[in-house]
């Protein structure tokens, strides 16, 4: 008889271990879908500056959107176009720019002529 209750109370601490790592395997779940990054929601699209490369270098948006041009990098930047000129980013500064018109963009930084960029508004 005892033996018989030694055997049900397993069986039941079985099952509880069980109910508890399944439990915490879908609370992984929860915690492993897509987390919220920080980003500004009034924009549409981001072109980042890190290793003095805009990224991406092209990118086509539609007309009305806004571009945030992001310096993540370590140096000053700047956005400048025949339509549109940041002047110049510090990292960690943002310039923010609504496309409102069909087109193809071509941009560079006037500090590092070697970065270059395009944004085709259709
Ligand atoms: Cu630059």
């Amino acid at each position: 008889m005892k033996t018989i209750w030694l055997v049900v109370v397993a069986i039941i601490a079985i099952v509880v271990v069980w109910l508890v790592v399944a439990s915490t395997r879908n609370e992984r779940g929860d915690l492993g879908s897509p987390t919220p990054t920080i980003e500004d929601t009034t924009t549409a699209s981001r072109v980042e500056m890190q290793n003095s490369t805009f990224s991406p270098s092209t990118l086509t948006v539609k007309v009305g959107d806004t571009i945030s041009f992001v310096n993540n990098d370590n140096t000053q930047h700047t956005v400048t176009s025949n339509s549109f000129n940041s002047g110049v980013l510090n990292p960690g500064t943002v310039f923010n720019y609504t496309f409102s018109e069909a087109g193809t963009f071509d941009f560079r930084c006037t500090i590092h002529p070697e970065m270059t960029g395009s944004i085709r508004v259709q």
